[in-house]
């Protein structure tokens, strides 16, 4: 072996492996169930333009070979108008309390407002957790107001206390600097094993995958109070019997809950067109996820307020 290929001795020496949990935390639509998306490489967390649409804390895991990081997608934080709001800001400090990082995510076309800087605010107060401070979205912006906004994102630290561990322009939608972004927060992480058997990508029950991929679908084209409405639940999930075994078939049967019976017809649409077309929209997107031809049987029902009523918001799951 000549001195030129022999390893030098800080390549000798291994890198330590890392691991841990970093969360994304944002107010509404700032795009943290997109770029976690995007960093674990498949959809493990629902999006919409609608603001509110992650319900429940979603990991997806990034594995490298250096380290694993897992990602905590949250709720956006924001102002609660109902008990499931308080539930779900519940569920988002809770989170941040117990990561290693915070990734802050913030619109860049979208000025810093009121409820940005609340959040900062309360971030501000957990002092022993390394914050970074994610500008997302920037497809959507030119170079010139991107400059701006990292300055205010600076700005706000400085005027809250925070030292942000880094500042970083992504755009997930674009995939620009998604592997940085990645780059820089396992170093953020602590020494460990893997947490994740490899080819794990999510820890997500496959019912609560398919309930969230029918809201999905029933979520696009709703606007005003609808989409906060809509919950879904899969009461069961079997495959039907006396199918040959070259064929088979998954029956699912869901609700789709709202919460007034005025609600039920923007729902099913004229002639039930709208619901058919959830329906067929979400099983195509059931059927890649499970790897199975699947039979979709949704029903739409009136739970009364439920996103008031602690004894509903118990049955659906929060
Ligand atoms: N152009 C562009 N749009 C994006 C990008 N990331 C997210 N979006 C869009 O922004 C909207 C909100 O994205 P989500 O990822 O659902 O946002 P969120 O922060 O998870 O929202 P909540 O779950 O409601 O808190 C969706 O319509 C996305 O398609 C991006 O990098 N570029
Ligand atoms: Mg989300």
């Amino acid at each position: 072996m000549t001195a030129g290929t022999s390893p030098s001795p800080t390549e000798q020496r291994e890198t330590p492996h890392r691991s841990g949990f970093a969360c994304f935390v944002g107010r509404p639509n700032a795009g943290k169930s997109t770029l976690t998306n995007a960093l674990v490489g498949t959809k493990v967390a629902i999006t919409s333009n609608r603001p509110q649409t992650t319900r429940h804390t979603v990991r997806g895991i990034v594995h490298r070979p250096d380290a694993q990081l897992v990602l905590v997608d949250t709720p956006g934080l924001h102002k609660p108008r109902t008990l499931l709001g308080e539930r779900l800001n519940d569920v988002v400090r809770t989170t941040w309390a117990e990561v290693d990082v915070i990734g802050f995510c913030l619109p860049a076309d979208q000025k810093l407002g009121p409820g940005d800087r609340y959040i900062a605010t309360e971030l501000a107060g957990i002092k022993k957790t390394p914050k970074v401070a994610i500008v997302t979205k920037t497809d959507l912006v030119e170079p010139e107001q991107l400059a701006q906004q990292l300055i205010a994102v600076d700005r706000l630290g400085k005027e809250l206390g925070i030292e942000w561990a880094e500042i970083v322009p992504v755009s997930a939608e674009g995939d620009q600097q998604v592997d940085l972004l990645a780059d820089l927060l396992v170093p953020l992480l602590p020494e460990g094993p893997t947490l994740y058997a490899e080819g794990d990508l999510t820890d997500e029950p496959e019912q609560v995958m398919v309930a969230e991929l029918i809201r999905e679908a029933a979520l696009e084209g709703v606007r005003d109070e609808l989409p906060h409405s809509i919950a879904v639940v899969v009461e069961e999930m079997l495959p039907r019997e006396g199918r040959p075994a070259d064929r088979p078939l998954l029956d699912i049967h869901a609700n789709l809950y709202i919460e007034r019976p005025s609600q039920k017809g923007i729902i099913i649409g004229p002639k039930g067109r709208r619901l058919k077309d959830v329906g067929t929209k979400s099983r195509k997107h059931i059927e890649a996820l499970l790897g199975t031809p699947v039979f979709l049987d949704l029903h739409v029902k009136v739970a009364k307020d439920w996103q008031r009523d602690p004894k509903q918001l118990r049955k659906l799951g929060f």
